[in-house]
């Protein structure tokens, strides 16, 4: 009987051996193999359980039995390591493989963002007067009442200062610019007794109703020459030269008497509707002509508070509005398009 339980057990040894040899080759993952060891090796598993047999057994058989087990359970454990080991090998060549990193591959492009169109414009117009030999000077956004007004001729309660409606900051006297003149100031000041020729570009504020022409914050650009022969033909030449420059050399252009209180005598531009080429139309008024600055020779009271004496130098300045300027050269009927951040807008002038 006992030889009989030991033959029996011999032939289950082998039965167990060629079945999880063959489980093991078949395994094509790490979690396969885990599996296959559960089933033969695992607490519960079909070796540990012929384990279970061999109390059953007579001693000298249950010594030659317990032998066999161990040999089976040795060899399927070194199977099992050694199929780990080629599926590790083989799932980091897979790996390596995947995550190539091909270097002829070409790269995505970036993408690119554009010059906002007044960043546009500002530059065609520093281009234009850097050839006529002016610099770029840079001043202040929030100003005194004193540099913005008084110093350019507006005393408190001048009715020219209703022209330019003003933000008020909670600091008395101390408001955003209406206009980039007060830096007029402020480069004489540095500059005096040297010749100027300078043009002061930057955001101004107004408090003011927005409509299609008009925004509460907008940019100008300012010119200023000073010097010993400085005159208003001199400011013309300048003038017109800019508008064909900017517009085109056929573009007709007018002066017109104007007023400011920093300048005297005082004009504005105007230059031929480009948009119905004089003949008159809803953006004109019907007049066939478009103002786009206004100008002067400087007065002699903004001169003398530059620190110039009015008799031995002046001056001329002009303002202009850049927004006004690119809605007449991209025909743009509505000036709150350029803060409104409509990338369909936008995108028109990459
Ligand atoms: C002035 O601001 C004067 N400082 C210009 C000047 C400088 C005259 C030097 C003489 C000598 P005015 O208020 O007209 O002037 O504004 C000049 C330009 O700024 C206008 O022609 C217009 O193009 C632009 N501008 C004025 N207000 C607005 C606004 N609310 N929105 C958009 N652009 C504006």
């Amino acid at each position: 009987m006992s030889t009989l339980t030991l033959r029996e057990l011999e032939s289950q040894v082998e039965r167990l051996r060629r079945e999880g040899e063959g489980a093991l080759a078949r395994c094509q993952t790490l979690q396969e193999c885990e599996a296959v060891r559960v089933r033969f090796l695992g607490r519960k598993g079909l070796v540990t359980r012929l384990f279970e047999g061999l109390k059953d057994l007579e001693p000298e058989a249950r010594r030659r039995a317990g032998r066999l087990l161990n040999e089976l359970k040795g060899h399927l454990e070194a199977r099992l390591e050694a199929r780990q080991r080629e599926l590790k090998a083989r799932e980091l060549e897979a790996q390596l493989e995947r995550e190539t990193l091909d270097v002829t591959l070409p790269g995505r492009p970036a993408r690119l963002g554009a010059l906002h169109v007044i960043t546009q414009t500002l530059r065609e117009i520093y281009q234009i007067f850097k050839q006529m030999g002016f610099e770029i000077y840079q001043t202040r956004e929030v100003e005194t009442d004193e540099m913005n007004f008084q110093l350019l001729n507006i005393p408190p309660d001048h009715p020219a200062r209703e022209m330019q409606s003003t933000f008020y900051t909670t600091k008395p006297g101390v408001i955003l610019r209406t206009h980039t003149s007060p830096g007029q100031i402020r480069v004489m000041r540095e500059r005096c007794p040297e010749p100027i020729r300078v043009i002061l570009p930057g955001k101004c504020y107004r408090y003011e109703q927005i409509t299609p022409r008009s925004e509460i914050q907008f940019t100008q650009v300012e010119g200023l020459a000073v010097g010993h022969h400085v005159t208003m033909s001199d400011l013309k030449g300048v003038l017109v030269e800019f508008a064909k420059r900017m517009f085109g050399p056929g573009t007709a252009v007018r002066l017109r008497g104007s007023y400011f209180p920093f300048t005297e005598p005082s004009v504005e531009l105007d230059i031929r509707c480009i948009l119905c080429e004089g003949q008159g139309c809803r953006v004109c008024k019907g007049t066939g002509w478009l103002e786009i600055l206004g100008a002067g020779m400087v007065h002699p009271t903004v001169l003398r508070n530059g620190g110039y004496d009015p008799e031995r130098f002046t001056g001329f300045a002009f303002g202009m509005g850049p927004e006004r300027i690119a809605m007449l050269k991209h025909r743009i009927e509505d000036i709150r398009l350029f803060l409104g951040n409509d990338l369909r807008f936008l995108e028109q002038f990459g």
